[in-house]
């Protein structure tokens, strides 16, 4: 498949107009106002997205791997490598900038999610959500050149995070960084999941945190 450009990509607020989104019953507290254009949602590889930058979900040596990292290293390319073998690893929770080569997007954020440990949920809570923080600050950093961002769902896959637990991460994480002062230039979020099931579980979840703005 050819590159899934940014029009393609549909936001919250449009998916609710086309009712393929259902608000939430009832008032969410974890709702943000006014936020649901700045969303978007997208099934598929994340590889093939034109957006400004791409969210891996590396490990801390970030020299490749399986899953969404093994893709990504291998649709950007051998330069890819290079470069990581210059940033000598990350540490989980925190996130490192690439350039793209040869994918569609400019560049790649290289995040560390945690591997789930059921005994410390808080702990890998905390880390997962400071892997979505640093994240979006590497692309703010980059003032205006980032204006979008894709994530895949981190930590979900190989380092077994629960997929309903890592979703509401996800979103109250981005939620608070859109609101903030930091967030301001970043125009679109787009969570893009590989599977029907995991699109599925975000669109459960994204209704209590980004409403309908009407
Ligand atoms: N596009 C979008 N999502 C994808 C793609 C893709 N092309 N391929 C897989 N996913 P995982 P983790 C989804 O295991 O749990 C690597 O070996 C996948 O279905 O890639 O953070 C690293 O080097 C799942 O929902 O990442 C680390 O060692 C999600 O991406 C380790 O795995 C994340 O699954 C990181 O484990």
């Amino acid at each position: 498949m050819s590159k899934v450009s940014l029009s393609s990509i549909p936001t919250a607020a449009a998916l609710y107009q086309a009712g393929k989104l259902k608000a939430a019953a009832g008032k969410s507290q974890q709702a943000f106002a006014g936020l649901a254009d700045r969303i978007g949602l997208w099934q598929g590889d994340i590889t093939k997205l034109d957006v400004g930058a791409i969210v891996n979900a590396a490990n801390t040596s970030l020299l490749g791997g399986g899953g969404v990292d093994g893709a990504i290293h291998r649709a950007a390319g051998k330069d890819l490598l290079a470069e990581c073998r210059t940033l000598n690893g990350c540490e989980t929770g925190e996130a490192k900038l690439t350039r793209g080569y040869n994918l569609p997007a400019p560049y790649i954020i290289h995040t560390v999610g945690p591997v789930y440990a059921k005994t410390k949920v808080e702990a890998s809570r905390e880390k997962l959500a400071g892997a979505y923080r640093n994240s979006l600050l590497r692309a703010a950093e980059k003032g205006g050149e980032i204006k979008t961002v894709a994530f895949p769902s981190i930590s979900t896959g190989v380092y077994g995070y629960p997929i309903e637990d890592a979703t509401r991460v996800a979103l109250e994480t981005v939620g608070q960084f859109l609101q903030s002062e930091d967030g301001a230039g970043l125009e679109r979020v787009i969570f893009c999941t590989f599977s029907k099931a995991d699109y599925e579980v975000y669109e459960r979840g994204v209704p209590d945190y980004f409403p309908p703005s009407s």
